[in-house]
């Protein structure tokens, strides 16, 4: 197969099973992305992470840059042999990161300008930087460098930031070189119908392999973000992979899947696992309530995952409450493989041409349920 071909297999309303084929294997969408911002998933083996289902992972050019460097990166294999990680990669552009971490200087036309947090230094990185970056780590699939404005902001901030966005999209392409990653494009426009439609149109002149919906989940209302999800997978073309960045609650995936949406990525199930709380169907576990220490069953009941098979959930409550690693590392084991399950009954579902009742029982389960 043609990198980067996909072809969509089947479809349940707008929902709809794919195959994205990338040099270094093929994913199966719909898809969770977990993320591994330092070039590992915390906590995780790239061994555990084959194991519960995962297909590719994401890296952060942001991070990466700082450290330990992209040239290094390079000279130790890329990603796919520097991290143990052989299956494909994704990397964000650094842009996101550089703003929700908060070491912002100045962002104007040729790009950012942000203080390295681990030695103070000022490190400008532009469109051209990003994608020499991004080449040098050898992702498969490499993003557009975007601006990602904060919520809310004003319409005028938002139309400009959007325009400057698709002249950053523009450099993009023009700066990459390699044959062999996909280069996606980022649509913005915050929740404004009219402007996201602006920014989608536009984007999609570039006839790119991929497009990611972005500057969503950011503070804004779930109605408005569903409205512009909905827009979005309307414009965006049957053919092509469309990736929801940095949204990774349940119920999100469920609604955002039957919406048309192909990819998502959130440190999510991770972080919440690290502070010690388990995703299961009826909703979430906080593992510090002491009501846990004494249960002899495993998180979730009928769960596959090596944490379930093995483990209470009163041993995994002792872990947390003693600080231990391992209790973290066990419930981001679980709640990968719980989102990785998600989609995998969502790609049944779809196959099955039922993702209604699918998204239907996925309420009804939660709906109600103290847990
Ligand atoms: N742009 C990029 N990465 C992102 C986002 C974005 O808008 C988001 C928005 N939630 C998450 N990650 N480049
Ligand atoms: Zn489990």
């Amino acid at each position: 197969m043609k990198p980067f071909a996909f072809s969509v297999e089947a479809q349940s309303g707008r929902a709809r099973v794919a195959c994205l084929f990338t040099p270094h294997g093929v994913v199966e969408t719909p898809l969770f992305m977990p993320v591994g911002t330092q070039g590992s998933v915390k906590g995780l083996l790239p061994k555990d992470l084959k194991e519960i289902g995962s297909q590719i992972l994401l890296a952060n050019t942001y991070h990466l840059l700082l450290r330990p460097g992209p040239e290094r990166v390079r000279a130790l294999g890329g990603l796919h042999g520097f991290a143990g990680w052989r299956g494909p990669w994704l990397t964000d552009s650094g842009g996101f990161q550089v703003m929700s971490l908060g070491h912002l200087r100045r962002i104007d036309e040729e790009g950012v300008v942000f203080q390295n947090h681990l030695d103070g230094s000022l490190i400008r990185l532009t469109p051209e930087r990003s994608l020499a970056v991004q080449e040098a780590l050898g992702a498969d699939i490499v993003m557009a460098f975007d601006e990602c404005p904060p919520y809310p902001a004003s319409r005028d901030y938002l139309k400009a930031s959007l325009e400057r966005t698709l002249r950053w999209l523009e450099r993009s392409l023009k700066a990459k070189t390699r044959e062999d990653q996909a280069l996606f494009g980022i649509t913005q426009g915050g929740t404004d119908p009219e402007l996201r439609r602006l920014s989608t149109e536009e984007t999609l002149r570039f006839d790119l392999p991929g497009y990611a919906i972005g500057g969503l989940a950011v503070g804004e209302p779930k109605e408005a973000m569903f409205r512009i999800v909905e827009l979005s997978t309307r414009l965006l073309p049957e053919a092509r992979p469309r990736y929801l960045m940095g949204v990774g609650h349940p119920e999100d995936l469920v609604a955002a899947m039957g919406l048309g949406v192909d990819l998502f990525d959130c440190v999510y199930p991770t972080r919440t696992g690290r502070f010690g709380s388990a995703l299961v169907p009826e909703g979430r576990l906080n593992l510090k309530n002491a009501r846990f220490l004494e249960e002899k069953g495993p998180l979730e009941e009928g769960c596959d995952c090596y944490a379930c098979q093995t483990f209470s959930r009163g041993y995994i409550a002792h872990l947390v409450r003693a600080g231990e690693m391992l209790g973290g590392i066990l419930l981001s084991l679980h709640n990968l493989r719980y989102l990785h399950r998600l989609t995998e009954e969502a790609r049944r579902a779809i196959r099955e041409g039922t993702y209604g009742d699918f998204a239907r029982a996925f309420a009804e389960r939660r709906f109600g349920k103290e847990v």
